[in-house]
């Protein structure tokens, strides 16, 4: 299961390291490129509707983000979407799920022929969110997060009329700072506390994790949404994880302390978006459970996808706002 046991990706002390993200291309009307171009010399790609199609899995957190800002910006008739199979098998993300096995649109059956068009020599993890260009078969980026934030910013010109503003301008210097905790501790502490292989490394995550989780408890107390009254980008990065947290992170990646459910605040909060159009209805626990549990081999070497927990809980009323 070679990559996804991450060994190139662990630093000497038994902490997980993420890889960087290979392809950085961006999509955006500032590109100097015709349309139907290639991405001009500093890597910008023509803004154009109907010729970009964005690869996702709707277990990974990663991809699951760009899926909901898509749709929260009214994006879904300009850029397609192509779903993989939440099992990989030895040879990475499969469009298992298409008929015949091939995505209808690029035509392959593996995401990683993407990649390996894009560049031969590839060689790190093929992952889930990949933006890829149809007329090429090429990856634009698979830079999660310029990917959502471009598509706030770059991605105006298609923006549904009543599109929110993700990532609002005057709000940047502190959503950004905020962000990043969330990513550092959060959003990748679950899979530093996943994915470790020393004691320490793992007591060090944990504890991050949970002290963070604290943090933003505190925070959402007082206001409903992380940066006040309306949805931000920050409260996307911040569902994706939480809503996973009881059904992967906390068996799977003993992110045990307390479950969401048991964070009172936190578990409303996550609930309140779960309940707002654009977030619930791109959420598959199925998939979710099925992806982490059996695609890890070391941390679960039978393979077994539990049961539980009981998902009622999701659309119980959620108190705020
Ligand atoms: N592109 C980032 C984040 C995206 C990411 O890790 N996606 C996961 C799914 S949640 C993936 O595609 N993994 C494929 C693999 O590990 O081989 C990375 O390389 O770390």
């Amino acid at each position: 299961m070679s990559g996804a046991q991450f060994s190139a990706e662990n630093s000497g002390g038994g902490a997980f390291v993420r890889q960087p993200n290979r392809f950085t291309g961006r999509v955006t009307p500032h590109s100097t490129s015709p349309e139907g171009g290639g991405p001009d010399e500093q890597g910008r790609w023509p803004l154009e509707a109907g010729r970009y199609r964005l690869i996702w899995c709707r277990a990974c957190p990663w991809a699951h983000r760009a899926r909901i800002v898509r749709g929260l910006l009214g994006l879904d008739e300009v850029i397609s979407l192509g779903t993989v199979d939440p099992i990989r098998d030895e040879r990475g993300w499969r469009f298992a799920l298409d008929p015949d096995g091939f995505d209808p649109v690029l035509g392959i059956g593996f995401l990683s022929e993407a990649y390996l068009s894009t560049d031969p020599d590839y060689t790190g993890r093929v992952t889930v969110p990949a933006l890829v260009d149809t007329l090429t078969g090429r990856v634009v980026t698979n830079d999660y997060p310029q990917l959502t934030l471009d598509f706030s910013t770059e991605w105006r010109r298609f923006h549904a009329p009543d599109a929110p503003d993700l990532y609002p301008v005057e709000l940047r210097p502190e959503m950004d700072a905020l962000m990043a905790e969330i990513h550092r501790d959060v959003n990748n502490g679950v899979y530093r506390c996943g994915f470790a292989t020393s004691q320490e490394a793992y007591d060090e995550a944990f504890t991050a994790l949970f002290a963070r989780l604290d943090a933003l408890s505190e925070r959402l107390a007082g206001r409903r949404y992380l940066m006040g009254d309306t949805i931000t980008e920050a409260d996307v990065r911040l569902f994706t994880t939480l809503v996973r947290f009881d059904v992967a992170y906390h068996g799977h990646f003993k992110c045990n302390q307390r479950k969401l459910t048991e964070m009172p605040v936190l578990w409303a909060y996550a609930r309140d978006l779960f309940q707002t159009p654009g977030f619930g209805e791109t959420v598959d626990f199925d998939h979710i459970k099925r992806h982490y549990y059996a695609t890890h081999d070391m941390i679960n070497p039978t393979r077994i996808v539990p049961l539980g927990p009981d998902l009622s809980g999701w659309t119980t009323p959620h108190g705020r706002g």
